[in-house]
């Protein structure tokens, strides 16, 4: 049941179109992974993989265990890659689950041979090409690593891959040579491992600007939500992306306060003539920033300011005039002709738009379209 009156809205239809925009840039057979990583970049994972499913995605990818065992504890049976390190002793729980491993360390290899095995572990290992996060470096390591997966029966390599950290810019030197030490590595594997592998090196970035370089998979997260990964990619202009996030409220309070008369604490602003507030029922304990007073909100098409210290509950915006209790305000989103994108959120904050749905908790209750 929810209660309270301020949402997020998921247009699960805007989902279907940007994976729909994103396949029509790639070349004939090659694939989509949906990245539903921290609740699917906070729109729902599991609704979000649904929706992708929908349009014939046939691999998802998380960071932990626990966001791959959501999926399937929703029905979800698809292939799935969780990209962080599981504990060793946690990786029969994958196995059961028939959830794919990364795999980057040899002591990890070496920590599941003492495990008991009641199915097989699938896992893909990681590169270290540029990133420098978590990855396979050298093909020594890389030998070692092979050596003893081919000794543990249950144990199934089945992919390899690596992560791009300069994808979102333009012609970057750093692209180019992450890509050159991924072939390199691949083709060492596929001497030492002579099987069919799936391979995947991109994520939104690098999938909007170089489609045909991609291998078997690109692993569309943020695109996936009609977030753009920089300006850069925006200004590409090659996908037509729609932002599936919404984040709605009402008016709970309307009042006339006379100048000189300040609001909320500290009294960090104060009215120079008379004037009409609103209240909000959104804080900082739903994950909406302080750092947000001095940005706007929209009510009836048009901006009007936060003013005052954002409480953790609600917080207050000047008004045009007087408007009814119970006036939908727009956080994220469109109003009549106006719209806040999630980058717009995210400059004010001097952050990327990834992280706004993200930092709104789970407080504020998501809804579907
Ligand atoms: N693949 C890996 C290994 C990732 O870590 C991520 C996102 C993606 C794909 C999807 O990237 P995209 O959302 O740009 O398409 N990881 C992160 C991260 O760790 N911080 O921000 C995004």
């Amino acid at each position: 049941m929810i209660y309270r009156n301020t949402w997020a809205e998921i247009n699960l239809a805007a989902i279907g179109h940007n994976i729909r925009q994103l396949k029509e840039t790639l070349p004939e057979g090659h694939q989509v992974m949906t990245v539903v990583k921290a609740n699917g970049y906070g729109h729902g994972s599991v609704q979000v993989a649904k929706a992708a499913l929908d349009e014939g995605i046939n691999f998802l990818m998380v960071a932990m265990l626990e966001e791959a065992i959501e999926l399937r504890n929703a029905g979800i049976r698809t292939p799935t890659l969780v990209i962080g390190r599981v504990p060793p002793i946690h990786a029969r729980v994958a196995a059961k689950h028939d959830i794919t491993l990364t795999v980057f360390d040899l002591a990890w290899l070496q920590e599941i041979s003492e495990e008991v095995f009641e199915y097989p572990l699938s896992i893909h290992l990681e590169f270290e090409t540029g990133m420098n996060r978590t990855g396979i470096s050298t093909e020594r390591q890389l030998r070692e690593i092979v050596a003893t997966i081919e000794k543990l029966d249950h144990i199934h390599l089945t992919g390899a891959y690596m992560h791009f950290a300069t994808a979102d810019e333009i012609n970057t030197v750093q692209y180019e040579q992450q890509k050159e030490q991924y072939e390199m590595m691949l083709g060492a594997l596929s001497k030492l491992y002579p099987h069919p592998l799936i391979t995947h090196i991109g994520n939104s970035a690098a999938g909007i600007q170089y489609p045909k370089e991609m291998l078997q998979y690109t692993r569309f997260g943020v695109a996936t939500y009609g977030l753009y990964p920089s300006k850069d990619i925006k200004e590409l202009d090659t996908v037509d992306l729609q932002q599936a996030f919404s984040l709605y409220s009402e008016l709970i309070q309307v009042k006339k306060i006379a100048a000189g008369e300040c609001v909320s604490y500290g009294a960090t602003y104060c009215a120079t003539e008379d004037e009409w507030i609103g209240t909000i029922p959104i804080g900082y304990g739903d994950g909406w920033s302080r750092k947000l007073q001095g940005f706007h909100v929209l009510i009836d098409g048009k901006k009007m300011p936060i003013v005052g210290r954002i409480c953790m509950d609600v917080m207050m915006v000047k008004l045009d005039r007087a408007y009814e209790v119970g006036q939908l305000v727009t956080l994220i989103g469109k109003d009549g002709d106006a719209m806040i994108g999630m980058s717009d959120v995210a400059n004010h904050l001097e952050t990327i738009n990834y992280e706004i749905p993200c930092m709104l908790t789970k407080r504020i209750p998501r809804t579907y379209l």
